[in-house]
């Protein structure tokens, strides 16, 4: 099997395309179909080329490759991890068996559900972000944009390929879907509910690539682990491009508080919108929307879908190999959140029905880590104001918690105290036009908007200033 992509194919790969001509063709007849999806519901602004990072091969070093391209030339390639022939299954009844090559019958349905699932948020994220580029506070920023773009478009890629090649013509049909579907729409919505909410300014995509991109890098760590072999090394893959949005992310609400902060000492004031800059008040809302519709993606604090996928070696357990039991959890419990008589509290269940809980809070952990580095950019500026992770009760839609109301702080709501109150916590309409009032582009090679701080480092060693994009 060929290593190197081969760029004179109409799709890299490094999964020996061209030895499988039925693929081969099923997959090219699908690529028109995902570039007219481009053309309609990918960026909108126009760009002659961007400075892009490309996945050229899979190995340490070298696997991408920078350039100007435009976008509609990004060759988006199909790459899996190198295979380990010797790799057996390290969690669940399988466990210690050889990896699959193949789907098992028995497990089909179940794994291209999950396929489709996780595929279906890949397009999603680049809908929602679609108009974002008339609006960039900087060229760098821009450049920023569009690789998040082109490289979830190159996931919704690896999702297809894993369901031309393994599930036949139910995967083709799935595949089809995966364009059909769209974020918002009325008919014909993405399948999970924060890839249907608008990301209509900068504040809110930079708090999506924290948190809603960190449940990505949750999610494909546990299909990391799966016993399915061509999944596990497919994640592998598209982990390494996370990071970078990730990236994006962190640094990007890092730069919003430094220059809200910054303001706000120079004025002396709470409030630094009538300075031209987000109040720190409104970050909080905004980060606390954002986290409360990425722990939905969790799915229930309990789950027989979950116990099965772990049982059956479909999905494992974050960083599975390194957890000191028995990978198969038969006899464990694991304490979880949940409503116990009326009241949020904590409930012993059955470690396997507990999973999203064990997933989740490994998630909860990570996202503190970038509410402190928030923190410590308000104690550098001298200022008392410190932002943080609301309760998990918080503005739910799925769970133990769906049906009830809590405050930031986990206390309990009546309904119409939370309908009157609500726009204390999350962005009103108000706070969302201030916000989009402030989202004026800025086109000039090294010249920043000025609610946001310039970044530390430029893309590739390259400066700020660097021309990142060609607009067209
Ligand atoms: N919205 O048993 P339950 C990413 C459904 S992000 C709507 O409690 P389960 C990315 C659920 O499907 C990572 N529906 O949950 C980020 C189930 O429906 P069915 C995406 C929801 O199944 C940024 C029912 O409720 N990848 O990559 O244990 C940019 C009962 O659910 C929601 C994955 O999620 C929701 N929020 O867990 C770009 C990995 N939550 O089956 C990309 C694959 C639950 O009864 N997916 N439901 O019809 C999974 O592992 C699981 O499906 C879930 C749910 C974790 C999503
Ligand atoms: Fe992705
Ligand atoms: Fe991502």
């Amino acid at each position: 099997m060929p290593t190197a992509a081969d760029y004179a194919d109409k799709i890299p790969n490094n999964v020996g395309l061209q030895e499988d001509l039925r693929l081969q063709r099923a997959l090219e007849s699908w690529q028109p179909n995902f570039l007219n999806w481009w053309d309609s519901m990918g960026p909108a602004l126009p760009a002659r080329d961007v400075y892009l990072r490309t996945a050229v091969n899979v190995g340490r070093e070298g696997w991408a490759q920078f350039g100007h391209v435009a976008m509609r030339d990004y060759r988006w390639g199909i790459f899996l991890a190198e295979r380990d022939p010797g790799r057996v299954i390290g969690f669940g009844e399988h466990k210690g068996e050889p990896a699959w090559t193949k789907v098992p019958g028995e497990y089909r349905s179940e794994l291209r559900r999950l396929l489709v699932v996780q595929g279906d948020t890949e397009p999603a994220s680049v809908e929602q972000q679609r108009n974002l580029g008339a609006t960039a506070p900087s060229l760098y920023d821009l450049r920023n944009l569009f690789q998040v773009n082109v490289e979830e478009g190159r996931h919704l890629w690896a999702m297809v390929y894993l369901l031309h090649a393994y599930f036949g013509r139910e995967g083709r049909e799935e595949a089809d879907d995966l364009l059909r579907r769209n974020s918002g729409s009325a008919e014909s919505p993405r399948i999970l509910g924060a890839f249907n909410e608008e990301t209509p300014d900068w504040l809110s995509f930079f708090m999506f690539t924290y948190f809603t991109d960190r449940d990505g890098k949750y999610q494909l760590g546990t299909l990391k682990e799966s016993a399915f072999d061509p999944l596990s090394r497919t994640c592998e893959f598209m982990l390494k491009e996370e990071a970078h949005h990730m990236m994006v992310g962190t640094t990007g609400v890092d730069r919003i508080v430094e220059r809200t902060a910054a303001l706000m000492v120079e004025h002396d004031t709470d409030d630094a919108g009538p300075y031209g800059a987000i109040p720190l008040f409104v970050i909080q809302k905004y980060l606390n929307f954002h986290y409360s519709v990425s722990l939905d993606l969790f799915g229930g604090e309990t789950s027989t879908n979950v116990a099965n996928y772990y049982t059956a070696g479909l999905k494992g357990r974050w960083m599975e190999d390194r957890r000191a039991d028995d990978h198969k959890l038969t006899d464990d419990g694991i304490w979880v959140d949940a409503l116990v008589d009326g009241e949020l509290a904590q409930t012993e269940v059955p470690a396997l029905t507990g999973l999203n809980s064990d997933l989740r809070r490994e998630y909860i952990a990570d996202c503190q880590g970038g509410v402190s580095r928030w923190n410590k950019i308000l104690a550098q500026a001298g200022l008392p104001q410190r932002l943080k992770l609301p309760h998990v009760a918080f503005n739910r839609k799925v769970g133990a918690f769906a049906g009830i109301e809590a405050t930031p702080d986990g206390a309990l709501l009546p309904a119409g105290e939370w309908e009157r109150r609500q726009g204390e916590w999350l962005p009103t309409d108000v706070d969302k036009t201030h916000v989009r009032s402030l989202m004026r582009p800025v086109r000039e090679r090294g010249k920043i908007a000025a609610w946001i701080a310039p970044p530390r480092h430029g893309i590739n060693g390259r400066p700020f200033d660097f021309e990142y994009v060609h607009l067209a």
